[in-house]
């Protein structure tokens, strides 16, 4: 038969042929099987290679079962991991936000009080400024009642003052004019006080204002003086300060109408030409300038000289 001859010798090789394998002992079956090169070698028996190949096979099974298994338990273990992680964190969310809740609830318990606590506040401040307001009507009505006790006060007392000084003046001149009936002279002073006729006068020196230098004058228990003649007037113009003195007449009730410390009327006047002319801004208090005419001037202003009378004893 024609063909291969590759084939041939293959045939030749064979078990089955008729050269080979028939020697003395077991008959031994072998196979060619193909190398990694496609070439024929002669190998085991097909039973053993089989089972070499099952053994191999269920070898790779398992280990690939192995394998799976593995990773499976590997992923079921990252699952639970991550369930257990999940798990927790859900709770703590939970938490927080029960807690966050809690804090909320309580911010806004917080904030009714302190809306209630500003309108208590602010109804309280209501109520003081009704009270407020009603205790400065109180006050001002007290103030006003105040004022009309103290004014009415003032002038009861100006006029006992007024109605006491007269009563010792009329006191004093009858006095006076029973020593005089009877011959005996009154013109008696105190230390320091000059006698003219029948008054002493005192030169006081240091600046006051016309108010103030009637208080000097009340303290020495005497007055401004009242000046009611020329003799008088030169007398009183020998001692006058050179920068002028204060004097016992003013104009303050009634602008114009100038009346004495002892309350008698103006009669006899020495004013300067032109005066009184009630400058500035208003003149009602007298003074009588270095050369000894009078000028009416500010009350406020401060006089280095003031001149005070008072009736001489006998
Ligand atoms: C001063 C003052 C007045 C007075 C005038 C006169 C400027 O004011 O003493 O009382 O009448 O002088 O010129
Ligand atoms: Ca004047």
């Amino acid at each position: 038969m024609e063909g291969d001859p590759e084939q041939e010798r293959f045939h030749r090789m064979s078990p089955h042929s008729q050269d080979e394998g028939q020697g003395p002992g077991p008959a031994v079956e072998y196979q060619d099987v193909l190398d990694l090169h496609g070439r024929r070698r002669r190998c085991c028996r097909p039973g053993v290679l089989t089972a070499l190949l099952g053994l191999v096979t269920t070898a790779l099974w398992a280990g690939l079962l192995t394998l799976l298994l593995l990773w499976r338990w590997d992923t079921v273990q990252d699952l639970k991991q991550l369930e257990d992680t999940a798990a927790l964190n859900i709770s703590q969310v939970s938490k927080d936000l029960e807690r966050h809740k809690g804090d909320q609830m309580a911010q806004r318990s917080q904030e009714a009080q302190a809306l209630r606590t500003v309108e208590e506040i602010q109804a309280e401040q209501r109520r003081m400024k009704t009270q407020d307001s009603e205790l400065s009507r109180d006050l001002d009505g007290l103030r006003e009642d105040l004022t009309n006790l103290k004014s009415q006060g003032l002038n009861e007392k100006r006029a006992a003052l007024t109605s006491l000084e007269r009563l010792q003046e009329e006191v004093s001149k009858l006095w006076v004019e029973l020593r005089v009936s009877n011959g005996s002279m009154c013109n008696t002073c105190p230390e320091e006080w000059v006698s003219f006729q029948q008054k002493c006068y005192y030169f006081g020196e240091g600046a006051k204002r016309w108010i103030q230098a009637r208080f000097a004058c009340s303290e020495l228990h005497g007055r401004l003086v009242s000046i009611h003649n020329q003799e008088e007037q030169d007398f009183l113009a020998k001692y006058v300060n050179k920068k002028g003195s204060w004097i016992g007449l003013r104009d303050l009730d009634i602008e114009g109408e100038f009346v004495w410390m002892d309350g008698s009327p103006l009669e006899y006047s020495n004013w300067r030409p032109g005066e009184p002319n009630n400058g500035g801004e208003g003149e009602d208090c007298v003074m009588m300038l270095g050369l000894g005419q009078w000028n009416d001037a500010f009350c406020n202003s401060h006089l280095e000289g003031w001149m005070c009378d008072r009736l001489a004893t006998c």
